[in-house]
This record gives structure tokens, sequence and C-alpha cells, in this order.
């Protein structure tokens, strides 16, 4: 493959080294590499599991134990000494070291290889599998360990469900407006394993590229709004987010 330095894009992409405003998002495919299943390839986990029982607020209401199950399951996935992060992890730790706050590492992920690789600018925006929240304040707190359905908070007088901090389909992605107002100021636009399925995160290309964003896409193979990106390189996440950044 050629190296993605040799291509002709090169001074376009010395101009956004010299005046850089980056927005990176990134989706399951950025951990796949480190052992996390991706939601929609045939063996992803809508593969087994129904979306609307244990990805949305109706499917919690239903059957809170099951959902619970679901998210306790993949904490215990997360925690096992098998899942680390991957060199696309680092390098965009390292990238954050370059550019400071002139970089937004925006992630629909719950997982939290990112932190563990060393980026500190980061959105979750649907949310942190490690964390709940209380249904009544709002209040997120760390996960305390295995949740049944009737464990409830403790943070106020109305001892509600601890429910995961998670954003299921309906729900409102987090922290809308400070990706909205990074999205309007960005020269560079990157996004890294996500499919292109799932709106508002699908659309931030659009945004970006209205705004004048140089886009790029790096997957394992086209998104679903890859028509979209000015820019495509195709494989895999732990090879070519170093070599497009470093
Ligand atoms: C590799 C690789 C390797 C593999 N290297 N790459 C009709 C039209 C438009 C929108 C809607 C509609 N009907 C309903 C909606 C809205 C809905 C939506 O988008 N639905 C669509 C499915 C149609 N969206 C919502 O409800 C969202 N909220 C909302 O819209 O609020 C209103 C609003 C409007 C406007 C502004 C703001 C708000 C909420 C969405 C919540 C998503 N939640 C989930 C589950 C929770 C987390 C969890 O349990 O883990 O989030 S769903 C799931 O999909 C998860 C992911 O974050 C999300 C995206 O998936 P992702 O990351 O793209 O993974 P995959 O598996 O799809 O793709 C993996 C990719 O990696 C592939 O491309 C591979 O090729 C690649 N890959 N290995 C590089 N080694």
């Amino acid at each position: 493959r050629q190296s993605i330095f040799e291509s002709d894009q090169n001074e376009q992409r010395m101009a956004l080294i010299r005046r850089p405003k980056v927005v990176i998002l990134t989706g399951a495919g950025i951990s796949a590499e480190s052992g996390i299943r991706t939601f929609r390839a045939e063996d992803g986990l809508w593969e087994e599991h129904k979306v609307d029982d244990v990805a949305t607020p109706e499917g919690f209401q239903r059957d809170p134990q099951l959902v619970q199950q679901f998210y306790n399951q993949r904490r215990q996935q997360l925690a096992s000494a098998d899942i680390s992060p991957n060199a696309a992890h680092y390098a965009l730790a390292e990238l954050e070291s370059l550019l400071g706050d002139n970089l937004l590492l925006v992630t629909q992920n719950i997982d939290n290889l990112h932190e563990r690789a060393g980026s500190q600018r980061i959105i979750h925006m649907h949310g942190e599998l490690l964390k709940v929240r209380c249904e009544n304040t709002g209040q997120v707190i760390p996960w305390p360990g295995d949740i049944t359905e009737n464990d409830r908070c403790t943070c106020c007088q109305f001892p509600s469900v601890l429910r995961p901090h998670i954003v299921w389909f309906g729900e409102m992605p987090l922290e809308m407006d400070r990706i909205y107002q990074a999205l309007s100021e960005a020269t560079l636009f990157i996004a890294i394993g996500t499919s292109g399925h799932v709106y508002p995160a699908a659309g931030f290309v659009h945004e970006a590229r209205l705004q004048g964003a140089h886009t790029v896409e790096l997957n394992l193979v086209p998104s679903q709004v890859t028509s979209e990106f000015a820019e495509c390189h195709y494989g895999p996440a732990s090879e070519l987010v170093p070599e497009f950044i470093c």
C-alpha cells in the first residue's frame, strides 16, 4: 500500500498542520483490534442482542435486569487482562500532546481505551460503561460493581434506579453544544472506525465540510457516509492511524 505521505495531498496536509483545529470522531472500529466487538459486523453485538431490548429507554423500563446484565458483561470484558489500547489509541494520545487545545477527540465508544492510552481532551458522546446515573437527579457516579434491578442511588431523597450512563436510541447524545462548536471551527475532521449508521455522529462530516474543514475517513471499509469525505483510506486502524498522524 502506498504511504499516505507520498500522496499528492501533501501540500494540503502541510497547510492544515500549520493552522490546525482538529476534531476526531472515533467509533467501535478503533477498539476492534483491542478485542472489543463492534455492533454491526457479522459477529457484532447486534447479531446477538435486540437493539430495542438493550439499547432503548423503553427496553430498560420493560426489563431492567436484562439491560443491567448486558452492560455488566461488557464491563467485565473491559476489565479483563486481554483488553488494552492499541496503536491507534496511542497515536491519538500522542497527537493530543502535540496539539493541546487545538484537538478535540469525540468518541462514540463507551470503553475507556482512549483514556488508558493517555487522551484527556475527550467527549464520550454516547456515555461511559464504567459510570452509572441517578434517574432522578442525573448525578453521574463511578460504577459501584455489579448492579441488580433493586440497587438504588443514595444521592437524593427519592432513591432511584442507577441506570447505565449510556445514551440509548431516542436519547440526546452528550455535550452536543461543545461538539458542534468545535466542528464549526475545525480545519480538519477525521472519522475513524465508525460505520456512519447512527446519527447525529454520522452527520458530523457534513457539518465539518460545510464549515470548510478538510475531511478524512479512516476505516476498514467504506462507511455509509463515505461519499461525504474528501479523503479516504481503508485498512486496520492500528496501522492507518499511526501512519496518518505520525
Ligand atoms: C474498523 C476495524 C478496524 C472494524 N479498523 N475500522 C432515521 C434517520 C436518521 C436518524 C434516525 C432515524 N431514526 C432514528 C434516528 C436517530 C437514531 C439513529 O441514528 N438511528 C439510526 C440507526 C437510523 N439516533 C439516536 O437515537 C441518537 N439520538 C438522537 O438522535 O437524539 C436526537 C438528536 C437529534 C439531533 C441532534 C442531536 C440529537 C442516539 C444514538 C445512541 C446510540 N447508542 C449506541 C449504543 C449505546 C452504547 C453501547 O451500548 O455500547 O451507540 S448504538 C451503537 O452504534 C453505539 C455506537 O456508539 C453507535 C455507532 O456504532 P459504530 O461505532 O459506528 O460501530 P459499528 O459497529 O456500526 O461500525 C464499526 C465500524 O468500524 C465499521 O465501519 C467497520 O468497518 C469499522 N471497523 N474493524 C478500522 N480494525
